[in-house]
């Protein structure tokens, strides 16, 4: 049976990983209305991956008999985009965001000595050094290109190639 501090604090992480999905998807749309058609199909990935995460956790919960709680998402993350660099700046800092709340969980399934929490925690600890590696990666390409179209048309062309 899961305990109450651990069961609410993995519901707020439902949250947190649907509010990342909700995130990458105004990011989707941004690049649609730009042609951006790669970068757009890259974070279509990234959309569907978060919510794969958040359904890991909402597994979790009802594998260990509790009971998930869905909450609001904050519509504050939906931002008005103006460029590839700072939708992949805002991806970069989220997940650092993100790895910060994951590091949260690890330390209260400790304290809680929850030892099958803090296994399952073990997949997302080292899930997100892959998704801070990844969204650094092509800030740093994005800002080698600057303001250069062909530049953005490679970056583009580079993240359509992106698989599942
Ligand atoms: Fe992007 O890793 Fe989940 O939120």
């Amino acid at each position: 049976m899961i305990g109450k501090k651990i069961q609410d604090a993995f519901n707020k992480q439902i949250n947190e990983e649907l509010a990342s999905a909700y995130l990458y998807l105004s990011m989707e749309a941004y690049f649609h209305s730009e042609g951006l058609e790669g970068m757009a199909h890259w974070m279509r990935l990234q959309t569907q991956e978060e919510i794969a995460h958040a359904m890991k956790f909402f597994n979790f919960i009802h594998e260990r008999g509790g009971t998930v709680k869905l909450q609001t998402i904050s519509a504050d993350l939906h931002k008005n985009w103006k460029s590839p660099l700072e939708i992949f700046q805002a991806s970069y800092q989220h997940e650092q965001h993100i790895t910060a709340c994951i590091n949260d969980l690890v330390k209260l399934s400790k304290e809680e000595e929850d030892y099958p929490a803090s296994v399952f925690l073990q997949w997302f600890v080292t899930e997100q050094v892959e998704e801070e590696a990844n969204t650094s990666q092509v800030v740093q390409m994005l800002e080698r290109v600057g303001d250069s179209g062909n530049g953005i048309y490679m970056v583009d062309q580079a993240l359509g190639r992106r698989g599942a």
